[in-house]
């Protein structure tokens, strides 16, 4: 059975709660034909990648979905390249406020998401659930995160891993005063992270296949 890495983040930025975690929470994890373990990542820069990072080596996942949120998006952004800078504006949960930095000094500039983006935004789309992919995870703690994995994936040549990143919207909660405000109901993030998750495992080689009778 495939294993899957998933990963949401904690509240940042003043808001209580993150719509990442609040969507992953409400996964039907017994439905899916594999082993899912998730987390709640911190938001900061160093303890971000470190933390998940450990997790690979833990559990040697067949896939890593990393989980973000983007308040001010109008849609679920399947991100397709992580790029090699830290560059704040706001210090993270820890009070670290990188200006230019690389994330490393010796990797590559960008990689690119290893998930089906295209089978994804296609498969959400399909379900009148706003998606698209997008070119630019920003330079905060998410862009920080997905671009170490890769790198970490890229360099212990694990490149079998399915890796990549989607933000997510504001949930309605976090916009009852600021309803000028983009959001979308927790379900639907739910229901789009959950399409995710089963694209990527049909993308997956057909030895992983074999072992399910039942998708076959
Ligand atoms: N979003 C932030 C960091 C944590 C999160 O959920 C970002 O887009 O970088």
């Amino acid at each position: 059975m495939p294993r899957i890495l998933l990963t949401g983040f904690e509240p940042f930025g003043g808001e209580t709660i993150n719509p990442s975690m609040e969507a992953i929470k409400q996964l039907n994890l017994s439905s899916f034909p594999s082993e899912i373990f998730f987390y709640q990542v911190p938001v900061a820069f160093y303890d971000s990648s470190k933390f998940v990072i450990e997790k690979i080596h833990e559990l040697r996942p067949d896939i890593i979905i990393m989980i973000g949120q983007a308040g001010g998006r109008k849609d679920i952004s399947v991100e397709r390249i992580a790029i090699n800078l830290d560059d704040s504006q706001v210090p993270d949960n820890n009070g670290v406020l990188p200006k230019d930095d690389p994330i490393s000094i010796f990797g590559e500039s960008g990689y690119f998401s290893t998930l089906p983006v295209k089978s994804i935004v296609e498969n959400i789309s399909k379900v009148h659930i706003p998606c698209h992919i997008s070119n630019s995870a920003g330079t905060y703690v998410c862009n920080h995160l997905f671009y170490s994995v890769m790198h970490e994936l890229h360099e212990r040549s694990m490149n079998h891993v399915k890796a990549g990143f989607i933000h997510v919207p504001y949930i309605k909660e976090q916009v009852v005063h600021r309803s000028h405000l983009f959001s979308l109901e927790t379900h639907l993030i739910t229901q789009a992270i959950d399409i995710a998750i089963r694209t990527t495992l049909d993308s997956l080689s057909i030895i992983y296949k074999a072992s399910y009778p039942a998708r076959i």
